[in-house]
């Protein structure tokens, strides 16, 4: 009897075997199939990414246009701020020209004597003085300090100007 019974066992435990082998068997081919569309869809994706990388090249072409739009604008911003602008004075009929002149500081103001009378212009202050300009001579000062800088013509005191300095 109990060798019958072992003999059972043997027989139903291959039987067991068999229909778990045929599970494992069934259930492993349905997967393989499954796998085999997710290669074929990844070479779909391969022809989407080749289509990308024009449009990469496009955007790298727009970078370099922007750029020099930028760049010519913000240079001559600077340049005006860096150089004052300069300013003359005629001496004619015993009168400067322009009696007040506003300039930046660091600018240079030259006076020109027209007449063919002999004139100056000196600071009231002392600052700054030409010698006696004959007809046509020139002199220039620089003003590097920020204020008002009244002067005249030294042998004639009437004529009187102003230089402010910003
Ligand atoms: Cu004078």
């Amino acid at each position: 009897m109990k060798k019958i019974s072992l003999a059972m066992l043997f027989t139903v435990s291959l039987f067991v075997l068999n229909a778990c082998t045929a599970q494992n068997t069934a259930a492993v081919q349905p997967t393989s199939p499954s796998t085999a569309p997710v290669v074929i869809s990844s070479e779909v994706a391969a022809p989407p990414s080749a289509q990308t990388t024009p449009t990469i090249k496009k955007a790298t072409i727009t970078k370099p246009v922007a750029a020099p739009v930028v760049t010519p604008v913000a240079t001559p911003v600077v340049a005006p701020i860096a150089a004052p602008k300069n300013a003359s004075v005629s001496i004619q009929n015993f009168a400067f020209s322009t009696p007040t002149v506003r300039i930046k500081k660091g600018a240079r103001v030259t006076w020109t004597n027209l007449d063919s009378t002999p004139h100056t212009a000196t600071s009231d202050a002392g600052s700054f003085s030409s010698a006696t300009l004959a007809q046509g001579a020139s002199y220039s000062f620089t003003f590097n300090t920020v204020g008002s800088f009244p002067y005249h013509c030294q042998p004639h005191p009437s004529m009187k100007g102003t230089i402010i300095v910003e």
